[in-house]
């Protein structure tokens, strides 16, 4: 089997009924998995809510037991939301920038350089950790070296080896977000940290705790979320040398063939919402805080709107997939996703002939009823120079 194929393991539930079920820590989900339903159950945020009391439980794996802090905007609802949206909806579109662009191209020329001036490389965290981190970095508007904290911190801020969820492992992020606040609030500068201090909605500053809840989304919604997005990059064209080829080639079908990747990837399997009220979805009963999650990944590969559902079509013209949420909450980093992925796979085409995967260890997710492979634990890559 391609070691860089990522399988649909929804498409028997999504055809026969719709949904699915998971038990996530005595806290059940109903997974929806068709993509009509994910996306009208994603544009119903009031009977699908993303706010409400427990702050963290709209994550699966629910997060109640190592978060207090709300994650903003996302666990807002409209029309609170749109206040905090147009507060970093500004700032999280400098990816479109041209100085953004070039210093984002600096950071993938030297872990691609790097890659290829060694033997071999261990791609998660010695390419796509580092790449995620440094590329944080100008997002954030901090220097260069804060990126060797976090990339000591390992791929997911929440997550270790052993443990789903590891409180520990939070509260070292959570501490370290504390301080480099303090740190704005004494001596504010042009980051992040200080234009969220500063910033007003509805003519009230933002807090402390708001710009915590911020900074904790943008540490941990785009960490693992990249970093499979960069890995399963590097194992797809490892496999797949005639596509790399042809993006050589064909320099105009690359922003469709990112989206396509995206797609076929889908780097977030799900998000959830709790139930305001009794209602139905596919026939079957939901009561009022229940759970359910939109299955992005199972959305995606619904053959009733993607022809070659399970092929990676590079030039796929009409693409509405769902990789990066729909609707209100649709993802706020999709920008600064994007041009990393633009500007990885135009330096792969100018500086890499081929890539061998020499050994892997495949990230499953356990999702109960179906164990979905969403990218690597690790990979070791030979990277050949053009
Ligand atoms: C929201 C996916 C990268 C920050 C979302 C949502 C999805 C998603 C599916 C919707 C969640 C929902 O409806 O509940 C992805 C994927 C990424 C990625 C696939 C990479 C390929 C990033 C990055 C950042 C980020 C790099 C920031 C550093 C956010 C934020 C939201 C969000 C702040 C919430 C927006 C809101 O509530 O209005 N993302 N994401 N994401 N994402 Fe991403
Ligand atoms: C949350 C989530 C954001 C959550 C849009 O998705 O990403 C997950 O990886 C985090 O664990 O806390 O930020």
């Amino acid at each position: 089997m391609e070691k860089s194929k990522i399988s649909d393991p929804f498409k028997k539930a999504r055809l026969e009924k719709g949904f699915g079920k998971m038990n996530d820590q005595n806290d059940p989900v109903t997974m929806i998995l068709g993509h009509k339903d994910v996306r009208k159950s994603a544009h119903n945020w009031k009977t699908f809510q993303s706010g409400g009391e427990e702050v963290g439980r709209i994550v699966v794996p629910s997060e109640v037991h190592i978060r207090d802090t709300r994650q903003i905007p996302f666990e807002v609802d409209p029309p609170e939301h749109k206040g905090y949206r147009d507060i970093v909806e500004p700032w999280f579109k400098r990816p479109l920038e041209a100085k953004y662009q070039e210093n984002l191209s600096q950071i993938i020329n030297n872990v691609v350089d790097e890659a290829l001036s060694k033997e071999t490389i261990e791609v998660v965290e010695e390419f796509a950790l580092k790449l995620q981190s440094r590329a944080l970095t100008i997002l954030l508007n901090v220097p260069p070296e804060k990126a060797d904290l976090w990339i000591s911190w390992g791929t997911h801020v929440f997550r270790s080896e052993d443990t789903a969820l590891d409180s520990s492992k939070a509260n070292i992020l959570y501490d370290y977000i504390d301080a480099e606040l303090d740190k704005a609030i004494a001596n504010p500068g042009n980051d992040l940290y200080s234009v969220l201090l500063a910033s007003e909605n509805n003519g009230t500053k933002l807090t402390k705790e708001e710009a915590k809840g911020v900074m904790i989304l943008t540490f941990a919604g785009g960490r693992d979320t990249v970093i499979n997005a960069v890995t399963n990059s590097i194992a797809y064209f490892a496999e797949h040398p005639q596509a790399l080829e042809r993006l050589r080639d064909e320099p105009e079908i690359m922003n469709t063939a990112i989206e396509e990747l995206i797609r076929y990837f889908s780097p977030l399997t799900q998000m959830g919402r709790v139930v305001t009220e009794d209602t139905q979805v596919c026939e079957h009963a939901l009561k009022a805080q229940s759970r359910i999650s939109m299955c992005w990944a199972s959305a995606n590969r619904d053959e009733r709107v993607f022809e070659k559902a399970n092929e990676v079509v590079l030039d796929r013209k009409v693409n509405p997939h769902v990789a990066f949420g729909f609707g209100t909450h649709n993802c706020l980093g999709a920008t600064h996703a994007r041009q990393i992925m633009r500007i990885l796979l135009t330096v792969l085409t100018q500086k890499v002939k081929s890539m061998e995967i020499l050994d892997c260890e495949e990230n499953i997710e356990n999702l109960d009823e179906f164990k979905r492979k969403v990218g690597f634990d690790s990979i070791q890559v030979k990277f050949n120079k053009l």
